[in-house]
């Protein structure tokens, strides 16, 4: 049940995060939008409103849910990169997932989204210097995080869910 859930494991943060490392999470993260449309390329309706794993999202959920993230996401790099350890805020990402633009729009829709969000977030990115990715926000509640932690976390974030997809699609054989 868990490799289900976690089909590339849950994200560990590295003790040393060198320069490498953080432009191979740019790099995974430049790519994620493409990997997704290619996670549900010719999908049929029924397909895409299938669980990935029993009691889990469907496939739709799972797609929406990327793009429901990134955008809190990229708006935490913003607000981390112009206030001083900024409080921002969480989500309730089980309620976002059942509201009707999730059951509703285009899968295409928000892959089109996060295509756009990640180019923008890819220029934001590539602008920062080193100190900046030191620069923090304060989650109510985990905490401090860095944002060269949360770029680790989104890279892995899109990677974790798209390989649910695939993985589903691997066992099912379609
Ligand atoms: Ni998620």
């Amino acid at each position: 049940m868990k490799e289900l859930r976690y089909p590339i494991g849950r994200f560990i943060i590295p003790e040393n995060i060198t320069d490498s490392q953080r432009q191979q999470w740019i790099q995974e993260i430049r790519e994620a939008p493409g990997q997704l449309r290619k996670s549900v390329k010719d999908l049929t309706k029924e397909q895409t409103d299938t669980p990935y794993r029993e009691g889990g999202w469907t496939i739709r959920q799972v797609v929406h849910h990327i793009s429901d993230s990134h955008l809190n996401g990229y708006v935490r790099f913003k607000l981390a990169l112009t206030e001083e350890q900024p409080l921002i805020r969480g989500y309730i990402q089980e309620k976002w997932a059942n509201l009707e633009d999730t059951k509703k729009t285009p899968l295409e829709v928000s892959i089109s989204l996060l295509e756009s969000l990640h180019e923008r977030w890819i220029v934001l990115l590539n602008s920062l210097q080193r100190q900046d990715f030191m620069k923090e926000f304060n989650h109510p509640e985990s905490g401090l995080a860095t944002l060269e932690t949360a770029l680790g976390l989104y890279a892995w974030h899109g990677r974790h869910h798209i390989a649910q997809i695939t993985s589903l699609r691997k066992r099912q054989g379609w």
